[in-house]
């Protein structure tokens, strides 16, 4: 999206957009003609012009083309939906980007633009694509006070004070950068929930912000507070079956389409962390989602129900809590409720494996929450491309069909046929220049980005697109840069969590180790509750001698992750308490791989320095600083993560260093 320039550009770069037509008017198409004026400024110093008699570049909906003059296939691109386009040559070689909305051209336009910039032509066989998720939403964790929950890049864009009057550039950036990679929805609000948003004060200036977007395609949505109608209708109950609370939430949700006719849905966390919710009145969940799904109903808005549900009063394994709760549930919400659920059971860890309710609630679509802010992967400052870790968990086999029963099938809606569909990623930007602290980070809001219209799309290609979008064409900084981009999540784990381990994260902010917090108010806010690491060994028994939460999986997983010799080791501790001596895969204990694994982090967060550094001279050296700055710190924890770690669980596994891992200091 910056276009920088385009060396030695081919002609049929040029060309492309030396001279073009866009079909009829709207805010949208404007844009459109915004952004290919800026990609001609950028890419060749050029004014690109439009109109002209015979341009090579053509942009219009199918309703607006003339199709005596040109040859494309009707049908196929009629099939593409609302978000689809097509980008194809006629037989006049001219380059037509056609779709069935101007936000469909919106997306054909951008994508072209992204092709152009890395050089890639158009195939002969041209470009069908429609995204295979309806609604890819971030959900911003911005409180109205600009902080932000688990927050590392400044504060929350969204000035409220300013709104509605003041329209800030960086909310049509930040429309600019979404829709360029397809996002087409944002909750402005944090999940931990302030009712104020739904005052007539604030609609006004979420309006505001929903005017702004809309022609970028992008929906505005809110978080509601379940206690709403007692803190601004002065009801004495949010009791979800209680007709006033249902009339208050319809009267409010009327209030909302008044001024933002468009308006997506609700995002709801109840009965979590404190949060109220339909068991403060002995309701279920459904109770309460549904209640809301009627409200919103009659305007064609969704709820977003998070399935985050956990709590203290039950001193079950927290794993097993939040698919407990839900899954006697399945097929009681109504058609326009979605359950959020996170990819793991416990917390966006550095590794979890997949969230067991994927598979468990055949009659209710569920979505799928990435957390692309870092709460547990080093926040801003460590770099790790989460793209392979989303990829790791949409690519898992649930079973509950048989095999061929991905978590990708069942968040698109395909396995069990259900049309709604989306996808939830927890945003990583403020205020901070780059957006995102690290500017490798912006590279998980782009693979979010990705992943949301392309369940399927793998790990190495959005790389590759981004380093080529973001940096240069240079396959001498790309082909190493990629690689160590890929790589870079396993190493997190490596150098925090390995082999199964899970929430070690010092208490609160989640940052650094610390596998010896006992101090949390609730056991399940304790590190050692997830190692329980003693003399006999480490890791968290949940097969059936434990607490069984992998009863929750099918029965192929079951057997074969229940084995200790033969669960990947990736998951081991997890779901098992292995003996220190026991002896892994590789022939060594248990105590000298988790060691290994510890250094090997350690390694690579140090050769990374050394390779960015040795890019020197191949990207501007702002960039180049910044991020190397930050891997410097990187390495530096790596060795705090990896001393802490070994230290603190050495004390019980009583066993030298193996050779290779350097003692701590
Ligand atoms: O990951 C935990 C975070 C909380 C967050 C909660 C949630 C918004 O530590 O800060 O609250 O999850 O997802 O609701």
């Amino acid at each position: 999206m910056q276009y920088y320039p385009i060396e030695n550009a081919q002609n049929w770069q040029k060309e492309g957009i030396a001279e073009y037509q866009i079909n009829g008017t709207s805010p949208t198409l404007a844009i459109i003609n915004d952004e290919i004026k800026r990609a001609g400024k950028g890419f060749f110093n050029f004014e690109p012009a439009k109109n002209k008699k015979n341009p090579k570049l053509i942009i219009s909906k199918l309703s607006d083309l003339n199709s005596a003059t040109f040859q494309f296939n009707k049908e196929k691109i009629a099939a593409l939906g609302e978000d689809g386009f097509s980008i194809s040559k006629s037989q006049n070689s001219e380059t037509l980007i056609l779709a069935n909305t101007d936000i469909g051209l919106l997306y054909g336009s951008f994508h072209y633009l992204q092709l152009i910039q890395k050089g890639s032509e158009v195939p002969t066989e041209g470009i069908f694509q429609s995204p295979k998720i309806k609604h890819r939403v971030l959900n911003h964790w911005d409180n109205l006070d600009r902080t932000v929950e688990r927050g590392y890049s400044g504060f929350s864009i969204w000035n409220w004070h300013r709104l509605p009057r003041h329209i800030d550039q960086q909310y049509l950036d930040y429309a600019r950068a979404n829709a360029s990679i397809g996002i087409n929805g944002t909750v402005l609000t944090n999940v931990n929930a302030n009712s104020l948003v739904l005052t007539t004060e604030y609609l006004e200036k979420v309006k505001a912000l929903a005017d702004a977007f809309r022609p970028y395609g992008i929906k505005v949505y809110l978080t509601a507070r379940f206690s709403s109608p007692i803190e601004l209708g002065r009801l004495k109950t949010a009791d979800p079956l209680n007709e006033d609370v249902q009339n208050w939430w319809k009267e409010k949700t009327k209030e909302v389409y008044d001024y933002i006719p468009d308006f997506g849905g609700f995002v709801v966390k109840a009965d979590s962390e404190g949060q109220p919710g339909p068991h403060n009145y002995g309701r279920t969940q459904a109770d309460g989602a549904n209640m809301l799904a009627d409200a919103i109903a009659p305007f064609g808005g969704i709820v977003m129900w998070r399935a985050f549900v956990y709590s203290e009063n039950t001193p079950d394994d927290r794993h097993k809590q939040a698919y407990n709760e839900f899954k006697p549930l399945d097929g009681e919400f109504r058609n326009n409720v979605i359950v959020q659920v996170k990819n793991g059971a416990i917390d966006f860890q550095p590794r979890e494996p997949f969230h067991p309710m994927f598979g468990a609630m055949p009659q209710t679509p569920l979505m799928m929450e990435f957390q692309i802010t870092q709460e547990y992967l080093g926040h801003d400052t460590h770099l790790a491309f989460l793209a392979p870790m989303y990829e790791e968990v949409l690519k898992e086999d649930t079973f509950v069909n048989g095999k061929g029963s991905e978590v990708a099938k069942i968040i698109d809606g395909s396995l069990d046929g259900h049309s709604l569909a989306a996808m939830a990623g927890v945003a990583n930007i403020g205020t901070d220049r780059n957006w995102t602290g690290h500017h490798f980070h912006q590279a998980n809001w782009y693979a979010y980005g990705k992943l949301a219209w392309n369940p399927y799309e793998n790990s190495e290609k959005i790389a590759d697109d981004w380093l080529r979008l973001t940096f240069n064409n240079d396959d001498t900084f790309i082909t190493p840069i990629k690689e160590m981009m890929l790589k870079s999540r396993e190493m997190v784990v490596n150098y925090m969590t390995p082999l199964g381990l899970h929430h070690i994260m010092a208490e609160s902010h989640h940052y650094g180790p610390g596998p010896w917090v006992t101090g949390g108010s609730r056991a399940d806010w304790t590190s050692t509750y997830y190692h329980q690491a003693s003399e006999t060994g480490v890791g968290f028994d949940r097969t059936n001698s434990g607490s069984n939460a992998l009863g929750q999986y099918f029965e192929n997983l079951q057997s074969v992750w229940g084995n200790i010799n033969s669960i990947p080791e990736k998951h081991l501790l997890w779901f098992h308490h292995v003996p220190w001596d026991h002896k892994l895969q590789n022939g060594e204990n248990l105590w000298n791989n988790l060691a290994m694994h510890y250094q090997k982090g350690v390694d690579e967060a140090r050769a990374n320095v050394t390779l960015w550094e040795s890019m020197k001279g191949k990207i501007d050296q702002e960039r180049f600083e910044h991020t190397l700055s930050f891997m410097k710190i990187q390495a530096e924890e790596s060795v705090w993560w990896r001393d802490a770690c070994l230290l603190y669980f050495g004390q019980f596994s009583k066993m030298p260093l193996p050779s290779g891992v350097e003692p701590p200091k």
